[in-house]
């Protein structure tokens, strides 16, 4: 059987978090560890190479991938690595031509023959979700089968069987039938972890999103059944898909047994909408007398004051809401199908419920005035947050504004910029100048409120790696 490694690129958290590095996030990626448990019980040797959350060189990463022997290599890229996907490629491609490099990921599934055009050294694209369509391309390689009925996959007609990059006049992009969706998500086996050199040590989340260590993080359904146009829906779709209670339960033992973690971060767009399932998993945490702590992602339409009492109950510490504008017009703009009479409702019910809140915020969407932005700083500092995200507006292939943000504004299409940090969209009647003065207003007047500074001192009298942690990379 032949060898596969996984691998995510070289990405340093400067990259990613800019000047907040020091508090950024490595938890590693569940795709990658989903796709190396589904190869190895088919049989294939396989390896996780983490380099971005290791920020690990690319020497150091082609060294490591190359160390495994492989026949192919799998890596992972969202719109802000694919350059650094690109390049991981080619450097493995120098340290062994033979080598098959398949793309997967976000940004290929949003935008795969642009792409494939753009990087040569990538051979094949996975589009969509990737667990059925790695093992029939695994096979179609090993059988020296044809590609024609892979489904999921897009390559470079005339030039697949070749080595490196063969020019050929008939070589064009394939962009083969979709992958149908997996039907039961509790048939895919549990994530890989045991694949990752120092798990759980070495992968934190963001310092202010964690109570407990170690920490890990869980992604517990796929798919989102809003339309919320910011939002990259390409590779799982709105059809809603979901691990049972039962599937969860049994990981969370395993991670808690095995790998001693403590906290968990459940990443689902939707955790809170299914409320069945909800209280499953919370009724089974209480039955496990499990000592972890947990936060989650909700939309602030889906909670109630019952099912709140009952998450805190379970070990629910934090919800992060996402809330995205303080503007009524920008929300509806946004298709974000909530009211700011909800949000507050939610926040507030959340905070009687004994649980921490945190609102996600976009500053820039088209529509966006700076008497918007006011708004939404002012609601921001009305409401009962105790943390505040706030990003700049980026239209991310794979969204619907990635389509319509022209009409509304300037655009600048660079994928490289896209990490949230850097202004790629500059509304109509709004300056970058004036987007990066409000984002760190916004935060500014946030944060250095008694309450909230008085909150910050608790958390880390409970826990002092709460400020270790933002110390440990600056
Ligand atoms: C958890 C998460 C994070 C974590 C990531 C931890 C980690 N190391 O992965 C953190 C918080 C760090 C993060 C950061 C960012 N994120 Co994020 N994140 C997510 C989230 C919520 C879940 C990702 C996940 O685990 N999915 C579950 C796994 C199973 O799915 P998957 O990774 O897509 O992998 C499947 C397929 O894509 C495919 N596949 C993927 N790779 C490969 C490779 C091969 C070889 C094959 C065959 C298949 C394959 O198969 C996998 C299994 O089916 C998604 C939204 C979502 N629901 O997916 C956003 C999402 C991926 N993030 C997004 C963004 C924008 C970012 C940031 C830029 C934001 C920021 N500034 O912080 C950064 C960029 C980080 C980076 N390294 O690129 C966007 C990406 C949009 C885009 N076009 O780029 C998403 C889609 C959110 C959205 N809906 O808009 N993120």
């Amino acid at each position: 059987m032949s060898t596969i490694v996984f691998a995510a690129p070289p990405l340093t958290l400067e990259e990613r978090y800019g000047t907040l590095a020091g508090a950024g996030n490595t938890l590693p990626s569940m795709g990658l560890l989903s796709l190396a448990s589904v190869v190895r019980k088919s049989g294939y040797k396989t390896a996780v190479v983490e380099a971005s959350s290791l920020n690990l060189s690319y020497d150091e990463t082609v060294r490591q991938i190359l160390s495994f022997s492989p026949d192919y290599v799998g890596i992972t890229a969202t719109t802000v690595s694919i350059f650094h996907a690109a390049k991981l490629a080619g450097k493995i491609k120098e340290g062994n031509k033979n080598i098959k490099v398949i793309i997967g990921g976000s940004h290929i599934t949003a935008l795969t023959k642009e792409t494939l055009e753009m990087f040569p050294d990538f051979d094949f694209a996975a589009v969509g979700e990737g667990e059925e369509t790695i093992l029939e391309l695994l096979n179609a390689f090993d059988n020296r089968g044809s590609f024609d009925d892979v489904k999921g996959i897009a390559y470079r007609k005339g030039q697949e069987s070749g080595v490196g990059s063969r020019e050929s006049e008939e070589v064009y992009i394939q962009i083969n039938e979709k992958q149908d969706l997996i039907k039961d998500l509790d048939s895919i086996p549990f994530p890989a972890w045991d694949l990752l050199p120092d798990f759980p040590k070495a992968y934190h989340p963001v310092a202010i999103r964690c109570r407990k260590y170690p920490a890990a993080h869980l992604l517990t359904s796929r798919g989102c059944p809003h339309r919320c146009i910011f939002c990259d829906t390409s590779v799982f779709s709105r059809k809603y898909r979901a691990f049972s209670a039962e599937y969860i339960l049994e990981m969370i033992k395993i991670l808690y047994n095995k790998y001693g973690i403590r906290e968990i971060l459940f990443e689902d767009d939707v955790f809170v909408i299914f409320k069945k399932r909800l209280v499953e998993i919370c009724e089974g945490l209480l039955k496990e007398n499990l000592k972890i702590s947990w936060s989650c992602l909700g939309r602030v339409h889906a909670v109630k004051p019952d099912i709140l009492k009952l998450m805190k109950k379970a070990g629910c510490w934090q919800i992060g809401y996402g809330i995205e504008s303080g503007d009524q017009k920008i929300l509806d703009f946004a298709k974000k199908a909530i009211t700011l009479e909800q949000v507050e409702e939610a926040v507030r019910w959340t905070k009687e419920a004994g649980i921490h809140t945190k609102g996600f915020f976009i500053l820039g969407f088209p529509l966006e005035t700076e008497e918007s932005i006011i708004n939404t700083i002012i609601f921001s500092k009305r409401i009962m947050l105790d943390d505040i995200s706030a990003n700049l507006m980026t239209p991310f292939p794979g969204s619907e504004i990635y389509n319509i943000a022209d009409k509304y504004g300037k655009f600048n299409k660079d994928w490289s910029k896209m990490n949230m940090l850097q202004s790629v969209f500059i509304p109509n009647g709004l300056s970058e100048d004036k987007l990066n003065y409000y984002n760190k207003k916004m935060l500014k007047e946030f944060y250095l409120r008694p309450r909230i500074i008085g909150n910050y001192l608790l958390r880390m009298l409970e826990n002092p790696r709460n400020a270790g942690n933002f110390k440990r990379r600056s």
